[in-house]
């Protein structure tokens, strides 16, 4: 069984969601109270990904209040993909996704130099008065390089685990094109090739 360690940092503006998404990935819970993040937190979720792979989800919850962004950049570095998210109901938490992302493009890369996948985000979805115009959204996504975007909501339990899944699965994806292929010995089998083999391993389990 092979074993991966990913870090996945959680990044946005302070009241967004980032701690109650973790909460609700990693426990089932929600809390509607707000208790702002001092630092960083950290949560680890283990996954059964297929029968052959299991991927232990490390997540990196950072504060989003403007006075810690000084201290909190140093936990970049070593993520493999990222969560930035802001709120629905509020435009500044989105026009600012524009300056997280740049400054994880800045300070977490991957080896050969190229940006972490990094999914968009657009927590409380569940509340009516929107601010920002699901079009814009999509736009923005596409212009600063998401891998995708999703529009979550933590309460309701919404696109929560997809959104994990979702990202899981692009760093995995990543990880194996960037991997140097195994050199083939003359007795070595490709199971893709053998179909008594084949197990459908790759298929998300959970
Ligand atoms: N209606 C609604 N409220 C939410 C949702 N997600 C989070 N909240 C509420 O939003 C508030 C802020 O949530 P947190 O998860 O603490 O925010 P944060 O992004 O971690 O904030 P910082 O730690 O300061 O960076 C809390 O009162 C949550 O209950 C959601 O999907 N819908
Ligand atoms: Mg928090």
């Amino acid at each position: 069984m092979k074993e991966h360690l990913l870090k996945i940092l959680v990044i946005g503006d302070g009241n967004v969601g980032k701690s109650s998404f973790v909460h609700r990935y990693v426990n089932g819970q929600f809390n509607r109270t707000y208790k702002m993040t001092v630092g960083v937190d950290f949560s680890v979720k283990m996954l059964h990904w297929s029968d052959k792979e299991k991927v232990r989800v490390q997540l990196w919850d950072i504060a989003g209040q403007e006075r810690f962004i000084s201290m909190t950049r140093i936990y970049y570095k070593g993520a493999v993909g990222c969560v930035v998210m802001f709120d629905v109901t509020d435009s500044s938490s989105f026009l600012k996704c524009h300056q997280w992302k740049q400054d994880l493009d800045n300070k977490a890369m991957l080896p050969k130099g190229s940006s972490i996948p990094c999914i968009l985000l657009a927590n409380k979805s569940d509340l009516s008065h929107w601010a920002v115009p699901a079009d814009r959204i999509e736009m923005f996504c596409k212009a600063n390089g998401f891998f995708t975007r999703m529009a979550t909501s933590v309460k309701d339990n919404k696109n929560i685990d997809e959104a994990m899944r979702s990202l899981v699965k692009e760093i995995l994806s990543i990880q194996s094109s960037l991997d140097p292929p195994l050199p083939k010995t003359e007795d070595s089998v490709d199971p893709e090739q053998d179909s008594q083999l084949s197990n459908g391993a790759g298929q998300s389990c959970c």
